[in-house]
């Protein structure tokens, strides 16, 4: 081999140095579409933003401890099914000391909901707050084992900004625990009522949902106001459980949902004849 072949090799051994450096680092994707990336994830965080100070939210909630620095804390509730008892916990602000100030929304302080993993055993109760130490408790007794998951509904009254926040946590029920199925369902029968939900859900966008109630084929026109509404639903996203807003409409069982995916949600709906509250549950799916 001579000199000059040998130096040519080494050149091109160079090249292929350069060129490893050049494909591993970004410079692989031009600067120009980075530079569009990067303006997307920008738009899509100011998106973001504005949705969080708005109401109008798509987002699911109940999925994480924590939501704009407040975090859901010290949860303690009856290991056992049966097992009477007291679930309770605190709410921190971000500053780490326990919130005691809430704003009122649908006539409470908070909404406290639990549900099983399978969508069973729903329940939608209002805890009482010791306004010294900020904890939140109600006598409580799982009916049965298996995993539930607890919402904190709120609006903290320190930052009015930060609107309604949905904090989640899951719990482990020792018991008996047979999965239940929820196929699709526009109906239920509950307490001797014929419960209807109509109205298509499409992820998106805004889904106008009607209930109705009927008892012995006649139409129940004197539901009696119940959180501030003829009714009150509550929408969680079959597969990871994540609650979603739905607002109370102008009308008897009117509602707004919005749901960002298509799929397969788990409604419950409360209303109230008579002095008692009754839950008709559906199953819904979005296009
Ligand atoms: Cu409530």
């Amino acid at each position: 081999m001579n000199t000059a072949t040998r130096l040519s090799l080494y050149g091109i051994s160079l090249v292929g140095v350069f060129a490893v450096a050049f494909f591993g680092g970004r410079a692989l994707i031009p600067d120009d579409t980075v530079a569009g990336w990067t303006k997307r994830a920008d738009e899509a965080s100011q998106d973001h933003d504005s949705m969080e100070s708005g109401h109008e939210m798509t987002e699911v909630g109940g999925l994480s401890v924590e939501e704009g620095g407040y975090r859901l804390v010290t949860v303690s509730a009856p290991q056992r099914a049966g097992e009477n008892g007291e679930l309770s916990f605190r709410i921190l602000d971000p500053s780490g000391d326990p919130l005691t100030r809430y704003e009122t929304s649908h006539e409470k302080q908070l909404h406290l909901i639990t549900v099983r993993s399978d969508g069973s055993s729903f329940e939608h109760v209002h805890p009482e707050l010791n306004q010294e130490t900020g904890t939140w408790s109600i006598p409580w007794s799982w009916p049965e084992g298996g995993s539930y998951r607890l919402y904190a509904d709120f609006v903290p009254a320190d930052s009015p900004s930060v609107g309604d926040l949905v904090l989640g946590q899951g719990l482990e029920v020792a018991g008996r625990f047979e999965p239940v199925a929820k196929p699709l369902s526009r109906t239920d029968s509950v307490a001797g009522f014929e419960a209807t939900l109509s109205g298509e859900l499409k992820a998106g966008s805004t889904s106008h949902l009607t209930a109705r109630i009927m008892r012995g084929g006649k139409q129940v026109t004197d539901l009696e106001p119940y959180l501030g509404a003829a009714g009150h639903l509550v929408a969680l996203r079959e597969g990871d459980l994540g609650y979603l807003h739905v607002h109370a409409e102008e009308g008897e069982l009117d509602f707004q949902a919005e749901v960002p995916t298509p799929g397969r949600y788990l409604m419950y709906l409360d209303f109230k004849v008579d002095g008692r509250v009754h839950t008709a549950e559906f199953v819904l799916e979005a296009k």
